[in-house]
């Protein structure tokens, strides 16, 4: 009944290109739908480099930021948009500390991943992220306020 009155969000989650080279998709899609998401967008994508600049822009100034767009941009990448009450936070949850060797036990980067530039998974931080990032990623374009119903079905 509480859940009920909370809103119904949506979140990207892109599997970065090491957990495609590594076959863990399965795996990771298995995770959230046994928690009880509900996959509403999916896509095979090669990143190329303008897109990952734009994904990654607050972070152009660290160090790790070259490495970074050579990583995300190495391989196929697998994007997602997933629903549901409160996924956003859920998902990050799932997915687990950006370190992997501080991420818990039980959850995706905690499980499967040793590396911080190798993390398997990305997951938005924000359902306004969410809405952008799958506007980046998936529709291949960004709009403000982009409506995500098409996507998300009648429900
Ligand atoms: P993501 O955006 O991939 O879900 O990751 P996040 O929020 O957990 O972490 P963020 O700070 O936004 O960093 C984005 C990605 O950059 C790489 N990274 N490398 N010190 C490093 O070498 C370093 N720090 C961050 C990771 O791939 C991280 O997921």
């Amino acid at each position: 009944l509480v859940a009920s009155l909370e809103q119904v969000e949506q979140t990207y989650i892109m599997v970065k290109p090491d957990g495609v080279q590594r076959g863990l998709v399965g795996e990771i899609i298995s995770r959230f739908e046994r928690k009880g998401f509900k996959l509403t967008g999916l896509k095979l994508f090669q990143c190329h480099k303008e897109l990952a600049e734009e994904h990654y822009k607050d972070l152009k100034t660290k160090s790790f930021y070259p490495t970074l767009i050579d990583y995300i941009t190495s391989g196929p990448v697998v994007c997602m948009v997933w629903e549901g009450v409160g996924v956003v936070a859920s998902a990050r949850k799932l997915i687990g500390s950006t370190n992997p060797l501080q991420a818990e036990p039980g959850t995706i980067r905690g499980d499967l991943a040793v590396q911080t530039g190798r993390n398997v998974v990305h997951g938005s931080d924000s359902p306004e992220n969410g809405k952008r990032e799958t506007g980046r990623f998936l529709l291949l374009k960004e709009k403000k306020g982009w409506d995500l119903s098409v996507e998300s079905g009648t429900g």
